[in-house]
Parts: structure tokens; sequence; C-alpha cells
């Protein structure tokens, strides 16, 4: 925040949070606690950050008010004149900080983003020769017969995604999601020695699977993709190359991720959260080849009812910080933090699904601490340390209680927090975990559930965690009456 606007910031929160509390009190005590709660927590899940207060502020406005179903210039609704204005700038914004031949601002989250990317290669693919079929220009002038075959037609259509516990996303074909029904779906996975992706794999599985869309991208992997290399292995079946960079569009954004490793110019469909890594709203994003523009632009109705023009507001704003150097400069510390976390935890004799990191997340593997992901996310949380507990490739502990425990370190950078600051991170994890002993069951096994902490290491590590954020505090020069 810029340092002359603090005092308009703190103002401009006091008045808020007194108008709230006029009404309902105990949201304006919560949203005041929120606040105390994230400056006083070690905030390492790698999908969350702090956006800045004018982010924050653009989402609080009458534009919630407006409704504004269909696209800039072609509403269903009078009055959109102002919504027009904001989605345009977002759209603007995020196409020339991507480089997109087209951008789509209107998707409530990702995986409205990844619903809207589905049904428009579904509408591309598989609409258009059937509409050539039936000298059509339209789905809407088909006759009902057409639209029953067109229906089987799209319900045989294959999908192939990274698997989950491979670092992949539930919405990339995971059975209980909703893209793993729509689609016929196989997942890749990564090397089981190496746990990297393994591109020759990934073309077998293609090559025999034949899948219209190929996605990329994850949410637990800790390394770089070759979008290029996916790109020629979806161009050699014919597929749909989709990528998903929810997690680190940040990077993309910021340079950091260049040639090979930006996905814009080789898929043909890029969709991303906007709330990540790179720092903005809670919501969605596609970014696709002018091929594909027009039946992304149908995602209203297709999939999302009126857009949320108070988010997409502030995605305007988002994008066109992160058009700044100090963007650039603050994804580069991002990827060069992780580093300094994988380091510290690898000299500290940790291991590392992949051994390391080269993106913005790193997956410890707390196996070797005797403990669960479930437990050691909950052990550090009650030092003050906030991470999510993941699966690590072929967990022996399943989806719920895991073996793992995913970093990012996107929010602490926000922070101003450096090499040594992360490194201190990372000593305080293996102290808390090695200090984390599971409890005993009744049937005389070791839980995978409650555990014991060593004495003092709670203490410690708050204390220790306290001394590094207040050196780095969140919002500063925010402060609330
Ligand atoms: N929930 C997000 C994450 O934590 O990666 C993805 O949906």
């Amino acid at each position: 925040m810029p340092e002359d606007l603090s005092a308009t910031v703190s103002t401009a929160y006091d008045a808020a949070l007194q108008v709230i509390a006029s009404v309902e009190p105990r949201v304006a005590e919560a949203t005041r606690q929120e606040l105390v709660d994230q400056r006083g927590s070690l905030k390492l899940i790698a999908s969350e950050n702090y956006a800045s207060p004018a982010v924050l502020l653009t989402m609080g406005s009458w534009f919630s008010d407006k409704y504004a179903e269909g696209t800039v210039g072609h509403r269903f609704y009078a009055g959109c004149q102002n919504v027009d204005t904001v989605e345009a700038l977002a759209a603007e914004h995020a196409r020339e900080l991507f480089g997109a031949e087209y951008a789509y601002a209107q998707p409530h989250s990702g995986i409205d983003a990844n619903l809207v990317a589905f049904w428009s290669i579904l509408a591309h693919r598989v609409e258009s020769p059937s509409l050539e079929k039936h000298a059509v220009k339209s789905v809407n002038d088909l006759a009902e017969a057409d639209w029953e075959r067109l229906r089987r037609e799209l319900g045989d259509q294959r999908m192939l995604g990274m698997s989950l516990d491979a670092g992949g996303h539930l919405t990339h074909g995971f059975r209980p999601n909703i893209s793993g029904k729509m689609f016929h779906q196989r997942s890749y996975g990564t090397d089981p020695e190496t746990g990297l992706l393994d591109y020759d794999r990934v073309r077998e599985a293609a090559r025999e699977f034949r899948p219209l869309i190929l996605v990329a991208g994850y949410s637990a992997y800790p390394r770089r993709v070759d979008f290029a290399k996916m790109r020629e292995i979806a161009d050699e079946v014919g597929a749909t190359l989709m990528v998903d960079m929810a997690h680190f569009a940040g990077l993309v954004a910021g340079k950091v991720f260049t040639g090979d490793e930006n996905p814009v110019p080789h898929a043909h469909v890029v969709t991303t959260t906007t709330h990540k890594s790179l720092r903005g709203p809670r919501g969605g994003l596609v970014l696709a080849t002018q091929e594909y523009a027009s039946a992304v632009d149908r995602g209203c109705p297709m999939v999302l009812g009126g857009p949320l023009s108070h988010v997409m507001a502030a995605k305007a704003v988002a994008l066109a910080e992160a058009r700044q150097q100090g963007f650039r400069d603050y994804a580069g510390q991002v990827a060069a933090n992780a580093q300094s976390l994988a380091e510290g935890f690898l000299r500290r004799g940790a291991t590392l699904v992949t051994g390391g990191t080269d993106n913005h997340l790193v997956l410890l593997d707390v196996t070797s601490f005797g403990v669960t992901g479930r437990q050691a996310e909950t052990a550090l949380l009650d030092a003050g340390i906030v991470t999510n507990r993941n699966s690590v490739p072929a967990d022996p502990h399943g989806a719920w209680y895991t073996s793992g425990i995913r970093f990012g370190t996107p929010a602490l950078t926000t922070r101003g927090f450096g090499h040594a600051e992360f490194d201190r991170v990372a000593e305080l994890v293996v102290d808390v975990l090695s200090g984390t002993t599971p409890r005993t069951t009744a049937a005389g096994v070791p839980s995978k559930a409650t555990y014991d902490l060593a004495d003092g290491v709670v203490e410690r590590t708050r204390a220790a965690s306290a001394e590094l954020l207040e050196k780095h505090p969140l919002y500063p020069g925010l402060e609330l009456a």
C-alpha cells in the first residue's frame, strides 16, 4: 500500500466497520478479528495471498447490486454501461498482461472458469462439425432429433488430466467432481522414482486414450511444466490443450515462467483463479485463442449466471497492478523464496516430493516424522503455522489423512519475507513436527488424527513467528480504531 494512502485506508475501514456494526456487530467483530488473526499467523497455504487494499476496497461497492448477464455491449439487462467499462478493462488488462488473444473475466471461481472452458471446448469441437453437417449456424437452430444426437456425442467425450495424488486438481476429471462425470476420464501421474512429470508416459496415455481435452496444470506439483511438449502431445492426438494455471498465474504474469513454461502461447484455452499467486480478488478468468473466443464468450448463460460486477472491477484493478514492475519483482521473489524454503527443509533432513521446487510451492512428505498429514497440519496450526495437508503420489494414507503438507510462498512474500525468513520458517516447521507424536488408539495402533506435542514447542514457535511477523506487518499503516 502506498504510504501516503495508509491513513486514508484506515479511515475507510474504520468507517466501513462502524456502518456494518450498526446492523450486525458480530459481523463487524469477525471482520476485525480476521485481520488480527491473519496478521498474527504464518500463512503458508499455497493458494492464498493478501490482495491490496485497492483490490479489497473495489469489491465493497454498489456494483454488487447490478445484474449484467450477457457480454460487454450485449446484456440482457438495461443500465450496464458501467459494468461494461469494468469488464472490458479487466479483459483488456488480462490480454495485455498475458499476451492472450482473448480474455473472459466473468467466472466466479476457478471451478466456474474450468466449467466454462470444458463447455466451450465441447461446443467448439462437437458442435462445429455437427452444425456443418446439419447446415445450421447455431445450436438454437438444431432440430430436436439432432439435439439428441449431439447429446450422445457429448456423452462420449474424453478428458486426460493429471491425477489428484500426483498434484492435479479435482476439476481435472476427479470422479466425485462434475468433470469426472461429464467426461470419460483418465489421468496421468508422475514418475514413481522422481515424482516428476514423465512426458513420454503422458504421450503414451494420450495415444491410447485419444482425449478430446488434454488438461495440464496442477495445484500441488512443485515443478514447472513444459507446455510446448504438452501441446505437441495434444496436437498428435487431435486434442485441445487446456491449461489450468490457477496456482502459478502470478509467476506467468510476473514473467518468471517464460518460453515453454508459459502456457498462454501453447494452450488453446487457459483458465485461472485471480486470488492465488496473482494476488487479486477471489474469482476466475479464462484466456483463449481467437478460435475458441466465441464459444468461451457464451460462458453466460451456458454455465454462469449474473457476473459479479464488483469482483470484475477488482480483477481490473489487480490485473493493472500485476502489469507493474513491482509485481514482476514480487513474482521473482515468490519463486526464490520457495527455493529457500525447500533448501531449509532439505538441510534439516526433511523429505520433499520431487526433491525440491522450482515454482511457488513445496510438498513436504511428513512420513519421516512418523505422523500423517492431518496430524502435521493440526500440530502446525496449534503453533500458529497455517498450512494444508495434501496427498503425496500413491499416498498410503489416502486423501483424508494424507502423508504430505503443502507450503506456498505467495502470501508471506507479499508481507516482505525473504531468504532468511523462509529458512527460519523451515526451522520452525521441522521443530514442531519433530515434537509431534501420534497417540496410540484403544486398539493399540498409532492414531492417524490425534497426537501429543512436546513441552514448550508451541510457545517457542509462536514467539519466533511473532518476531518474524512483527518485522513484516500485514497492511502496514492500516490501523483500526
Ligand atoms: N483450493 C485450491 C487449492 O488450495 O489449491 C484449489 O481449488
